[in-house]
């Protein structure tokens, strides 16, 4: 049976399959990257590259993993989980325990709370008002992460281990200076997000994207 395929950009949410990959062990075995670009939605590199990447994936967005059955998946907390459960360097709880399902849920806030949120300051037609908003709801949710769910200065979102939680989350956080939110108003989340930049194959992972890319 073939692999199955990812489709990521090296910055977007996209990306922290691929660190998740990375440090999971599945890439070139039971993974392989390729990149594709989310303004043009062409496929950037691969056997694929040039092509029409909503061909791929019709919401023409990452990540996409196109299973070796064929199957498309798309969105993090379902991407995240099939790398998981294909690790051999564990990213996650095994299924069926309490920390797994404390880890598809802290994948569902991820991607419904915060990046559904901080998602939308991407967006350069937004008014001045509608930004004031979303800038507060954004730094709403940034809080409930510093005093609630990091309070106690933990290393890991979930459990004792890096997990795919941990490479969605740090990649949201990393989009903080492009879309100016201030990570300093909150030193857990600030804390939390440099230890986890800081880990060598986080640095490795970006490494490989940067060397995959086509500007290379
Ligand atoms: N609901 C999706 C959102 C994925 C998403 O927003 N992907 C962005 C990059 S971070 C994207 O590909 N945007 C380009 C597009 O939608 O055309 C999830 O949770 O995974």
């Amino acid at each position: 049976m073939s692999n199955a395929t990812l489709y990521y950009t090296t910055t977007s949410c996209g990306a922290s399959n691929f660190i998740a990959a990375h440090r999971a062990g599945i890439l070139g075995s039971k993974l392989e990257a390729y990149q594709a670009d989310i303004g043009s939605h062409k496929v950037l590199t691969g056997p694929k590259a040039g092509s029409d990447f909503y061909a791929i994936n019709p919401k023409g967005n990452v990540p996409t993993i196109v299973l070796a059955d064929g199957t498309v998946l798309n969105e993090n907390a379902a991407t995240l989980q099939w790398i998981a459960d294909n690790a051999v360097t564990s990213v996650g709880a095994a299924n069926g325990t309490s920390e797994r399902y404390l880890l598809q849920s802290k994948l569902s806030w991820i991607s419904s709370e915060l990046h559904g949120t901080v998602g939308g300051l991407f967006n350069p037609t937004i008014s001045a008002e509608v930004r004031e908003f979303v800038v507060a709801k954004s730094y709403q949710k940034l809080q409930f992460l510093n005093d609630v769910e990091l309070a106690d200065g933990r290393k890991f979102f979930v459990g004792s281990g890096f997990t795919v939680a941990d490479s969605y989350l740090y990649i949201v956080l990393s989009w903080s200076p492009y879309i100016n939110l201030d990570l300093t108003k909150f030193p857990k989340v600030e804390a939390y997000f440099k230890s986890i930049s800081e880990l060598d194959f986080v640095k490795e992972a970006h490494a490989a994207m940067a060397k995959a890319s086509p500007s290379a």
